[in-house]
C-alpha cells in the first residue's frame, strides 16, 4: 500500500494545499485597494478539518490571523493544537494591530504554514518568532498564486514605488483620436464599464496634467447607471499646468493631488511614500510615452476597438526602440472580449524573462550568458529592471 508521507505537524500534504487554496479564496474576498495586502488564513484540527477561517478586510481591521482565532473561539473550539495555514507571513510588530506571530503562539498553535515571506521590513519576522518558540514554519506553499494575488502590494512594498497598470483606449491600429481630434468613443460601453470597476479597484488614477486640462476627465469610478462606487481612487494629477477652479477632477469623487514634477520615478516614490500601491495610468500619450520609455508599466490594460482610423494621434509615441530586440515586451496574462472591444491584460516581463533564446541568439548574444539588458538592468535600478531612460518629461 502507498504511504502518503506526512508531514511533522500530522498533516498530509494535499490537506495542506487545500487548505492554502482555501485560505487564498479567502484572501481574495478582502478589498483589492487600500494600503494593507489581502490575506487569508485557516486553522486545522490534527486530522486536518477546518475548524476556524477568517481575512483580512481593510486597514485598521484585524488581520487574517487574529479574524481566523476569533472566529475559532466565537464557535467555542480552542485553537490550541491547530495549524495556521496563511497566506503571507504572520506580522512580528505593533502596528495599526497587535502582532500575529505572538498571537499564534499563545493560542497554542502547533504549526504554521505560509505561501510568501513577508517583505515589509517593519512587520517583517513573524516566521523567526514562531520558530524561537518552537513552532515549525514553513513558506512557499503555493508560492506562484500568492504572489499573484498580492502582486501589486508586493511590488509596493519592495520598491517603494505603486505598480503601475497603464489603460489604452484604441483602434486596431492603436489610435487614440481621429485627425480632427474627435475621441468618443472609440470603444464601446462595455469596455468603458469594465474600465470603470478597474478604477473601483485601484488606489489612485493619474493623467497628466496636461490631459486633465483638455480632456477635463472626471476619474471617478462609476457604476453602469452612473452612480458613484463607495471606494473613489485618489486623482493625481502628473505634470506642471494648473487644474482649473471649475475642472471636473474637483467635482465629486477621490481627493485631487497634483505632483508638478516631470520626474516620473520621484512622483511613483511620493505616491508610493502615501501608501499608494496600485496606480492605474489613463493619459495621455505623453505620460504613457514617458513611463514606458522609462520602464515603469508594470501592466497594461489594452482596450481595442475593431475600428481603423489610418490617420491620427496613436496611444504610445517614440520609445527610443530602433530594433525590435529593444521592444518593450509584455506576457500575456489574460484576454477578454466586451461587447465589439477586446481587452489584453498583459504584464511586463522580468529582464530574465526579457528575451527569448532565438531573440537573444539573432542579436548576437550568448544565449546562456546574461544579456546585456539584463547587465545593464542589475547595475541601474534597485529592483532589477532594465532602466531605458532614467527621466522622461511628460
Ligand atoms: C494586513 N492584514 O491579514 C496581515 C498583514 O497596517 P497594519 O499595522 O495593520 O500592518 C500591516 C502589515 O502587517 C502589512 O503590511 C503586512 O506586512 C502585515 N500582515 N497585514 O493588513 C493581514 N497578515
Ligand atoms: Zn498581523
Amino acid at each position: 500500500m502507498n504511504q502518503v508521507p506526512t508531514a511533522p505537524d500530522g498533516l498530509q500534504a494535499a490537506g495542506r494545499e487545500r487548505a492554502m487554496r482555501r485560505a487564498l479564496a479567502l484572501a481574495r474576498l478582502g478589498p483589492a485597494h487600500g494600503p494593507n495586502p489581502r490575506v487569508g488564513c485557516v486553522l486545522l484540527d490534527p486530522d486536518g478539518r477546518t475548524v476556524a477561517e477568517g481575512y483580512h478586510r481593510g486597514a485598521g481591521t484585524p488581520h487574517a490571523e487574529a479574524a481566523a482565532l476569533a472566529d475559532a473561539r466565537s464557535h467555542g473550539v480552542d485553537p490550541r493544537g491547530t495549524t495556521a495555514v496563511v497566506t503571507l507571513e504572520p506580522c512580528a510588530h505593533h502596528g495599526r494591530t497587535g502582532p500575529c506571530a505572538d498571537a499564534l503562539i499563545e493560542a497554542g498553535v502547533v504549526a504554521v504554514h505560509v505561501a510568501v515571506g513577508d517583505p515589509n521590513p517593519v512587520a517583517t519576522g513573524g516566521a523567526t518568532r514562531l520558530r524561537d518558540a518552537g513552532i515549525p514554519v514553513s513558506v512557499g506553499l503555493l508560492a506562484d498564486d500568492g504572489e499573484e494575488l498580492l502582486r501589486p502590494w508586493l511590488h509596493a512594498v519592495r520598491t517603494g514605488r505603486p505598480y503601475v497598470t497603464l489603460k489604452l483606449a484604441t483602434s486596431l491600429d492603436g489610435r487614440v483620436a481621429a485627425v480632427d481630434g474627435t475621441s468618443r468613443w472609440i470603444t464601446g460601453p462595455q469596455a468603458r464599464a469594465h474600465a470603470h470597476t478597474v478604477r473601483a479597484q485601484v488606489d489612485a488614477i493619474a493623467v497628466g496634467s496636461g490631459t486633465a486640462l483638455v480632456d477635463d476627465p472626471s476619474l471617478t469610478a462609476r457604476r453602469a447607471d452612473g452612480g458613484l462606487f463607495e471606494h473613489q481612487p485618489l486623482r493625481v494629477v502628473l505634470g506642471r499646468r494648473e487644474v482649473p477652479d471649475d475642472a471636473r477632477l474637483r467635482g465629486p469623487g477621490g481627493p485631487l493631488l497634483q505632483l508638478p514634477t516631470h520626474d516620473l520615478d520621484a512622483a511613483l516614490r511620493e505616491l508610493g511614500g502615501r501608501e499608494v500601491r496600485h496606480v492605474l495610468v489613463e493619459g495621455g500619450p505623453k505620460l504613457a510615452t514617458a513611463l514606458l520609455a522609462a520602464d515603469l508599466v508594470d501592466e497594461l490594460h489594452a482596450y481595442v476597438a475593431p475600428v481603423l482610423l489610418g490617420a491620427g494621434a496613436t496611444a504610445v509615441g517614440d520609445l527610443g526602440v530602433t530594433t525590435i530586440g529593444e521592444a518593450a515586451r509584455f506576457a500575456t496574462e489574460d484576454v477578454t472580449r466586451l461587447g465589439d472591444d477586446v481587452l489584453l491584460v498583459a504584464r511586463r516581463l522580468k529582464p530574465a524573462e526579457d528575451m527569448s533564446v532565438e531573440d537573444r541568439s539573432a542579436a548576437g548574444r550568448s544565449a546562456a550568458g546574461p544579456s546585456a539588458a539584463v547587465q545593464t538592468a542589475a547595475l541601474s535600478t534597485q529592483d532589477g529592471r532594465p532602466g531605458r531612460r532614467a527621466q522622461e518629461e511628460i
